[in-house]
């Protein structure tokens, strides 16, 4: 049923549920991945049906890293003529909330995916890593980037020098993830937590992660403002008239979805 050869979709009522699908290769992100994660969240955020996604990987590995075999022959012009995973940007631009469930390795690229969504939730299994630097290189889809802003530079600049793993705890402690969970319950609590997103009013769910995300991309003034605008825009929707309202009659709001 799915129409991807390294991914497999389903939707669970309002939920897309994506799981990584090379065992071969512990998840490595090679180009068809990207092509075939990008098509699969274009086609979420497109489908007004759809809410969340959770994205998960295996129970060894959400994802080892990028494809080492794919990357190793390249040289610089092959790398930056087709600007070699540039389209994992297109991944980070999804409007629509959504949620990676990490069980085992998310390393390098594994983890640089991890980190562009809205919320990790870890199984105990679960071990992050920047590792690219035994390999000559660094990361290269955000993971200096996101990581620092996630856990600070102390252990930003200790994982991406050392290539060291942190484990599901520990990532809980540092702000990583969102929260641990048993790794056998692992794509069952993100459901739970995508299915509580999904029963949002949608235009407010993508109000809020756009003024998240802005914490991260404007000085606090401009952010501030950004958020008190997108605030004042839910005025105009019809969810704001029936979430207040539904509060006034102590009902649960019937959504419409603008
Ligand atoms: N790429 C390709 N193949 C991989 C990868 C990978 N990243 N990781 C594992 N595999 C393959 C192995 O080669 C092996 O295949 P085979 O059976 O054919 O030899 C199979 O998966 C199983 O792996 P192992 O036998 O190694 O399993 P272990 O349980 O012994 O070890 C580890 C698991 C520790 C996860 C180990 O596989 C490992 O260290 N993997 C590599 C981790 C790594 O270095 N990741 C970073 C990759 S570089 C990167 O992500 C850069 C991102 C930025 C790119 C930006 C470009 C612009």
């Amino acid at each position: 049923m799915s129409e991807y050869n390294t991914i497999l979709v389903e939707q669970r009522g309002a939920i897309t549920l994506v799981k990584l699908n090379r065992p071969q290769a512990l998840n490595a992100l090679n180009r068809e991945v990207e092509k075939d994660i990008r098509a699969a969240f274009a086609a979420y955020d497109a489908d007004p049906s759809q809410r969340c996604l959770v994205l998960t990987g295996s129970e060894k590995a959400f994802a080892a890293g990028a494809d080492i075999k794919e990357m190793q022959p390249q040289g610089f012009a092959e790398m930056y003529l087709p600007d070699w995973f540039g389209g994992w940007e297109h991944v980070s631009a999804t409007r629509k909330p959504w949620i990676a469930a990490v069980a085992g390795y998310a390393l390098g690229g594994g983890c640089e995916l991890a980190m562009i969504a809205d919320i990790i939730i870890a199984a105990d299994t679960a071990k992050f890593g920047q590792p690219e630097i035994k390999l000559g290189v660094t990361p290269g889809i955000g993971g200096s980037q996101r990581l620092t802003l996630a856990v600070g530079k102390a252990k930003a600049m200790e994982m991406c020098l050392t290539g060291r793993m942190m484990g599901a705890e520990e990532a809980e402690r540092s702000g990583l993830v969102a929260k641990v969970v048993p790794a056998a319950d692992l794509v069952e609590e993100a459901m739970k937590t995508a299915e509580a997103i999904a029963a949002m009013p949608p235009v407010a769910a993508i109000a809020v992660k756009e003024m998240v995300n802005a914490a991260f991309e404007m000085p606090l003034a401009q952010g501030l403002r950004f958020e008190r605008r997108l605030f004042h825009g839910l005025f105009g929707t019809e969810d704001q008239k029936e979430g207040m309202n539904a509060f006034a009659e102590k009902r649960p709001g019937n959504w419409k979805g603008r």
